[in-house]
């Protein structure tokens, strides 16, 4: 039935294809001499946490490659290329989720226990990680070594690489023990944290690599990154709102930001509208394991119409994000900025 979702599952069975074709590449790397059990652990790793997620980012390369190509028919080549810097991102993600996940002592991704939580995995996770990170020079020297903008493509992934565990960092140690502190999470403390451990790595990275494809030099389109960066702190900022309020079948994972003490967008919010009982109650329960300190929180956010906050903020944010988008010169740039806002729109997942 040839209709609009028989159009995007054929995009997706045909991005899966290349990741069969990458994975079967990693899994036959002369760099080590593999034997069957280590081969097969790899590929059940490799299964397990790469093609499972929405695959947006990868996904968002072929389709900004495209636009930025302004209709005309792309070769087989450019299809396989453009999927195949789609699926780094998304080794990429695969990565930092990995390793995420026993930071923020989650259980469940994707709909599924977190990997290091299988009982045969635990710690081996981290060198999994670790293994994630290094597939992706690996895939790029495959088959982009010949390629005139080989130096930046390395150069980019190790530089969002940086920005996104610089991000983390800061992240983490907001919640160390003995310093927690909700008077010192802020707005301008939320948005460093969110801007370097997910807008570059989530919006930035996808359409760099396209525009590094189309021969473009990224230092020409730094009002580009403007808007992609801006784009994913609104997208993160629903992930915090997500974290609590989404529903954890859609989103497939269940929410740790109260527990761990997480500078949330939620709490930051929260602090500016509670009165000074509330605050107490601020105070005293947020970032406790017990389910009784959490549902605390939980009431106090329903208490102070969080939900209706975070819905005045979507519609702002849509608001500014397209007069920005529209304010661009290309039109096939515009239409690349769009089609991202498009996607994450009153995301529930
Ligand atoms: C999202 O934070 C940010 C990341 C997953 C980047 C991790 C970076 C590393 C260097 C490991 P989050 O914890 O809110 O994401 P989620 O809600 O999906 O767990
Ligand atoms: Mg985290
Ligand atoms: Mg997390
Ligand atoms: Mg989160």
């Amino acid at each position: 039935m040839a209709n609009l979702n028989g159009t995007t599952s054929d995009l997706r069975a045909d991005f899966l294809k290349v990741y069969s074709v990458l994975k079967s590449e990693l899994l036959n790397d002369p760099a080590f001499e593999w034997t069957d059990g280590s081969r097969q652990y790899v590929e059940r790793m490799l299964d397990y946490n790469v093609p499972g997620g929405k695959l947006n980012r990868g996904l968002s390369v072929i389709d900004s490659y495209k636009l930025l190509k302004e209709g005309k028919d792309l070769t087989e080549e450019e299809v396989f290329l453009a999927s195949a810097l789609g699926w780094c991102i998304e080794w990429l993600q695969a990565y930092f989720l990995v390793l995420d996940d026993i930071m923020d002592n989650s259980h469940t991704r994707r709909g599924q226990p977190c990997w290091f939580r299988l009982p045969k995995v635990g710690m081996i996770a981290v060198n999994d990680g670790i293994m994630l990170r290094n597939h992706i020079p690996r895939i790029l020297k495959n088959h982009f070594r010949t390629k005139p903008y080989y130096v930046d493509l390395l150069d980019l992934f190790n530089e969002v690489e940086f920005q996104t565990a610089s991000g983390q960092m800061i992240d983490l140690i907001t919640t160390i023990e003995g310093e927690k502190d909700l008077s010192k999470y802020s707005l301008p403390l939320h948005r460093r944290i969110v801007q370097y451990k997910t807008a570059y790595y989530s919006f930035y990275i996808p359409v760099a690599c396209a525009l590094l494809m189309a021969g473009e030099n990224l230092e020409k389109h730094t009002d580009v990154k403007d808007v992609l960066i801006d784009m994913g702190i609104y997208f993160q900022v629903q992930d915090d709102y997500l974290d609590c309020f989404g529903e954890p079948e859609k989103i497939g994972k269940i929410g740790t930001d109260i527990e761990d003490f997480k500078c949330s967008w939620l709490v930051v919010k929260a602090l500016e509208h509670c009165n000074e009982e509330q605050k107490k109650t601020l105070f005293e329960h947020y970032g406790k394991e017990d389910p009784a300190d959490v549902a605390k929180i939980k009431a106090l956010y329903n208490d102070i119409n969080l939900q209706g906050v975070f819905d005045e903020y979507e519609s702002k944010s849509y608001e500014r994000l397209t007069k920005s988008i529209e304010a661009h010169p290309s039109k096939a740039v515009q239409a690349v900025l769009k089609s991202f806002l498009g996607k994450i729109y009153k995301r529930q997942k």
